[in-house]
């Protein structure tokens, strides 16, 4: 039945991207516009400010590529950090880590939590109430500033795209503050926004994140609600090991509880990078 049905667009540039249901809720926070839209195909699906960012049948593509190939490199995962991604579907994934004994998690906008605990009920699902998840309602920049050194195994940035209040989270000086945070065997890993529709910005956060730490690596994959669909994410770390060589024991019970991610799938992701995207860049270091 189509009945109230209505059409919602994420506007970007020349292009739409649409899904068509029934909203649930919307709701003008103190810093953003927050609905949530009950469709068939994608279930529910949450929109920030005209922004796609997740749905309930199509995280997956999203979260399991942010948290695992971090995760499951690092020898030690005892203390995470996770920045934005209120909605749970980031913490979730980290919290199948039996290392993890701590994760702070700093989202700046309390509705969205609030939202996504009540509607988007299985991306958060158990780790609400799991008693290693520390929420907290900050600023993520501020958060990493007021940090002592070498706090954290692993920082993971889980933000919208670039906007008044994130763009602080793209920025070098924010970049520096987390490798100071972090420790000096631990790892970052970011979304990295589209090689595609967000070209300028996606080529920026690869810049950063090279010059600043000895490792860092993008992997490519889809996420088909997202402008253009080819999405990436940025992993980087100043360890002098294999930097993102699979290494948790439990690696197996992971991939079976992934819908998208394996070590395979890793492997070819990490190889994807676009043609385009790798003359850019060479033609970019040679003006540098
Ligand atoms: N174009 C949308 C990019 C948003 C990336 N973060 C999504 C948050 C999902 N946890």
């Amino acid at each position: 039945m189509k009945i109230n049905k209505i059409w919602i667009d994420e506007i970007h540039k020349d292009s739409r991207y649409g899904l068509e249901g029934n909203v649930i809720a919307k709701h003008n926070s103190q810093y953003q516009e927050i609905i949530i839209l009950e469709t068939k195909d994608y279930g529910k699906a949450l929109m920030l400010d005209g922004c796609w960012m997740t749905t309930d049948q199509g995280e997956k593509y999203y979260h399991e590529c942010l948290v695992h190939p971090a995760l499951s490199s690092l020898n030690n995962s005892s203390k995470i950090l996770v920045i934005g991604g209120g909605d749970g579907g980031t913490v979730r994934e980290c919290l199948k880590y039996k290392g993890v004994n701590y994760l702070d998690l700093v989202e700046i906008d309390e509705e969205v939590i609030n939202l996504s605990k009540k509607y988007l009920t299985s991306i958060g699902g158990k780790s609400w109430s799991d008693i290693r998840l520390n929420i907290n309602i900050d600023d993520g920049f501020q958060w990493v500033k007021n940090t002592q050194d070498n706090y954290y195994d692993a920082i993971i940035i889980d933000s919208s795209d670039p906007s008044d209040f994130a763009n602080k989270l793209f920025s070098s000086e924010f970049y520096k503050e987390c490798k100071r945070v972090l420790r000096k065997d631990g790892i970052f890993a970011t979304q990295s926004e589209s090689p595609e529709s967000f070209k300028k910005i996606h080529l920026q956060i690869y810049f950063e994140l090279k010059n600043l730490f000895k490792n860092s690596s993008t992997m490519y994959s889809f996420v088909p609600f997202y402008p253009s669909g080819i999405w990436s994410w940025t992993f980087a770390s100043d360890t002098e090991d294999d930097f993102l060589k699979p290494n948790y024991k439990d690696i197996k019970s992971i991939e079976k509880s992934c819908e998208i991610w394996n070590l395979n799938f890793q492997e070819g992701a990490f190889k994807m990078m676009p043609s385009k995207i790798i003359r850019e860049i060479s033609m970019k270091k040679n003006d540098r």
